[in-house]
């Protein structure tokens, strides 16, 4: 592969570390806090993880280092969707790691959790790993969505282990992930095995945050890299002044990259999943919040704009997620095939009207034709509606189309409304990290190096602080048991990690929501630009507006 300019010049750059980890690994120690217990269920979880629960929360200072030597063979997986950052995570490990001791082994499991399964994998060195300095995607060893969960699949993993001499596990991943790497680690303690896992806290979605990780690596990249586009729409929209815009961007659930784009760009609207749930919005009245901008602006004769749509807006919205669930028991068994054997369209229609409710049948068929079709024809394997295919974008334009035809002929709206529709999702996920990621992602890889090398198991790696100067930032370690609780998981209680959501009085929401009535009506764009590499700090090294505020 050729390489680009860029590229070349990013594989100079050195990534900053916090101060207690800038001396290297031999001037690293521990300080062990508190014990530690679960965010809720503590009775529960306790009695699930009766070996890696109760922990001491821990932090690096500079000092001595007092661990045991021994030879560390450690093996790396990536899991779930890409995330800027993750291969620095891996240079990281690799430099601490190679740094303590030349002989010790880093062996990275291709293709996500299946490579540890698989016996899949590739062993690092220098060259290998210098190619993948400072540089986007996952491609050093592929990710994979494929979840370490069951008894059976532990015991594969103990033998590829033993197979290895693997003393230790770090699984890159999001919130799921850390669940399955907090069991893993149980099960690895309860068979007295020797390894230990260690967890990095990565996501696009910026869902996987709590009182002690203040983002997930991969959000500061990923959002700048939409706030970009989105600028760049903006401007484009208030030169040929002719387009509404209608942008859906990537999360899964949470509205955080949503939420941080508006922040960054101040579109005219944004929405905000949490927002409509709390107020239990239903499709209607979300058509209506639209356009009424829409209106208002274009009666002062700006006949364009731009709205960001959150991937996970419909799941929030009452009345679909009843659908939905609706349309799944409709479905459910043999009833598919009944329903695909209908000879069009209008029996179709007619088979859905007597099988929903009448409540749900309403919301059903004020949908667009495209979206009512596509409810019943895209499903996944289990038979279940594909919410995640759900052209949201497309969704609200339309209804709002039609809401604004309503208007004109009661003579309210007299303006013209023509649409333009984009998704960005993968374009940012991939992204030449951030200054930022590119720091924070190697500082996490290094930091699980340190847990691995004290001894530590069940963690997640934490670097916080991170709203400050890299060398503020402060490395250390909690164990992953403090951030669970039980929630019911198809039909089971299960200890998972909380999922975080936008906090509806947290202060990026509250900034946001003091400022989008006037951003609605009047033109307040801003354009971000590409993402700095060098220069000044202020331009260069800029966190994300979430964490800022946030942060204060
Ligand atoms: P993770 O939670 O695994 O980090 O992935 C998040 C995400 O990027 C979502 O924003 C998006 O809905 C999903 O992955 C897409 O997944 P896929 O890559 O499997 O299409």
């Amino acid at each position: 592969m050729e390489i680009s300019p860029l590229q070349k010049a990013r594989y100079e750059y050195s990534p900053k570390l916090p101060g207690m980890l800038k001396d290297g690994v031999s001037k690293i120690s521990v300080k062990e806090g508190e014990v530690t217990s679960s965010v809720a269920d503590q009775e529960k979880i306790k009695a699930l993880f009766p070996n890696t629960y109760g922990k001491k929360e821990i932090t690096f200072v500079k000092g001595e280092n007092t661990s045991a030597s021994k030879k560390q063979v450690v093996g790396v997986i990536l899991s779930g969707g890409q995330a800027p950052g993750g291969h620095n995570v891996i240079c990281g490990l690799y430099d601490a790691l190679k740094a303590a001791d030349k002989e010790n082994v880093l062996l990275g499991f291709k293709g996500g959790p299946s490579g540890l399964i698989e016996d899949d994998y590739v062993e690092f060195d220098d060259a290998f790993i210098d190619a993948y300095r400072n540089t986007g995607g996952f491609d050093i060893i592929g990710s994979g969505r494929t979840k370490l969960e069951t008894e059976e699949q532990f015991k594969i993993v103990e033998q590829v282990a033993a197979k290895h001499g693997l003393n230790a596990v770090v699984i890159i991943g999001g919130d799921d992930s850390n669940t399955n790497a907090a069991v893993l680690a149980e099960y690895m303690a309860a068979h007295n095995t020797g390894v230990q896992v260690i967890g990095c806290p990565k996501t696009i979605d910026g869902d996987l945050k709590n009182e002690d990780i203040e983002a997930s690596f991969g959000f500061d990249t990923a959002t700048k890299t939409y706030s970009e586009l989105i600028g760049n729409i903006e401007r484009d929209a208030n030169s040929a002044k002719k387009y509404w815009h209608f942008i859906k961007v990537m999360g899964r659930s949470a509205s955080h990259v949503a939420l941080e784009c508006a922040l960054e760009t101040q579109p005219n609207i944004c929405l905000i999943g949490e927002e409509v749930a709390a107020k239990k919005m239903s499709l209607a009245q979300i058509t209506s919040y639209i356009a009424d901008s829409v209106e208002k602006r274009g009666n002062a004769g700006n006949n364009f704009g731009v709205a960001i749509i959150p991937e996970g807006i419909v799941e929030f919205v009452p009345e679909f997620s009843k659908l939905i669930a609706e349309i799944n028991e409709l479905l459910a068994g043999s009833k598919t095939e009944e329903f695909n054997a209908l000879p069009d369209w209008d029996k179709k229609y007619e088979f859905i009207k007597a099988g929903l409710t009448a409540e749900s049948f309403a919301v059903f068929d004020i949908l667009p034709q495209g979206i009512k079709q596509q409810l019943f024809l895209e499903r996944d394997p289990h038979g279940n509606v594909q919410v995640s295919l759900i052209e949201s974008e497309k969704l609200f334009s339309e209804m709002v189309k039609d809401e604004l035809a309503k208007r004109k002929a009661a003579g309210s709206y007299k303006g013209k409304f023509s649409a333009q529709h984009h998704f960005f999702g993968y374009e940012g996920r991939c992204a030449f990290p951030s200054n930022f990621d590119a720091d924070y992602c190697y500082s996490l890889g290094y930091n699980a190096f340190m847990l691995i090398q004290y001894g530590y198991t069940g963690y997640l790696s934490k670097i916080s602080n991170i709203s400050k100067p890299a060398d503020e930032w402060v490395a250390g370690g909690m164990p992953i048991t403090k951030m669970m609780n039980m929630e019911r998981r198809n039909g089971e209680d299960k200890p998972v990690i909380k999922k975080a959501l936008v906090e509806l009085d947290g202060k990026p929401f509250k900034f946001f929501e003091a400022n989008r009535d006037k951003w609605a009506v009047e033109t307040c764009f801003t354009f971000p630009g590409a993402i700095q590499y060098y220069g000044p700090s202020e331009v260069c090294d800029l966190t994300t507006r979430t964490l800022a505020l946030e942060k204060g």
